[in-house]
């Protein structure tokens, strides 16, 4: 699997303005700054294709980007973040859950989380979310030169332990660093798969309980 062309093609507000064509698509969620557009860059192996930034609650749309003509990388406003009004936090917020929910060609949800912090119950509703759903994803904690391999390991494991205390499914878990390009291989091996003909596409794990959206 390699990324030979990526290239910006809109972004998108709400699900009724994202693009269409049925593209099979891999999206990057996760809390705000937590590193979804620095993953995508490395990636697709360009330094600023998602705009990156220091300040939480850069991304405000839905970014879409299209690889090799064939599928779709799309970059998430990030949640948890409150420094934006009301009215735009809700249609944000909605924005986010419709497209998550309703979006038929959404093959897979990399949910990123910060791997140098414990378990965050935003990110854990944010799982359960997905979980309850049936939306496809799997884990990626990202950051790892932030801390040392054993507290990542501590934080990976402090986060299954929460989340079987709800399910019984555990989706697979990835680790990344943007800043030392640690990563990329296994992510293209999971969209690889899922694009083969014969899938081996995340399934969805399913929760015995249905909560409302956390957010
Ligand atoms: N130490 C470290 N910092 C990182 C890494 N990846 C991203 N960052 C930094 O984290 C900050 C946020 O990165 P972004 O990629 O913009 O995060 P985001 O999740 O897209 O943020 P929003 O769009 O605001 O939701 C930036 O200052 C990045 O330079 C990483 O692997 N390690
Ligand atoms: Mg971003």
């Amino acid at each position: 699997m390699n990324t030979s062309t990526a290239v910006f093609i809109r972004s998108a507000p709400d699900l009724d303005s994202c693009p269409e064509g049925g593209q099979p698509e891999f999206a990057f969620a996760g809390r705000s700054n937590v590193g979804k557009s620095s993953l995508l860059n490395l990636l697709v192996g360009k330094r600023d294709l998602a705009r990156v930034s220091a300040t939480p609650g850069h991304t405000k749309q839905l970014n879409f980007f299209d690889i090799n003509r064939r599928w779709r990388l799309v970059d998430m406003p990030g949640y948890g973040f409150a420094k934006v009004n009301r009215a735009e936090k809700t249609n944000f917020t909605e924005a986010i859950s419709q497209y998550l929910v309703d979006r038929p060609n959404l093959v897979c949800v990399f949910t990123l989380v910060d791997s140098s912090l414990p378990p965050q119950t935003i990110d854990l509703e944010f799982v359960e979310f997905l979980v309850n759903h049936e939306v496809p994803f799997v884990l990626v904690f990202t950051k790892t030169d932030k801390c040392s391999a054993t507290q990542v390991e501590t934080h990976i494991d402090q986060f299954k332990a929460a989340m079987q205390a709800w399910t019984a499914n555990l989706p697979l878990i990835l680790t990344c660093s943007a800043y030392e390009r640690k990563g990329r291989n296994a992510l293209l091996k999971v969209i690889g798969d899922a694009l083969e003909p014969e899938q081996k596409r995340p399934q969805p794990a399913r929760a015995p309980v249905k909560r409302n959206t956390p957010w």
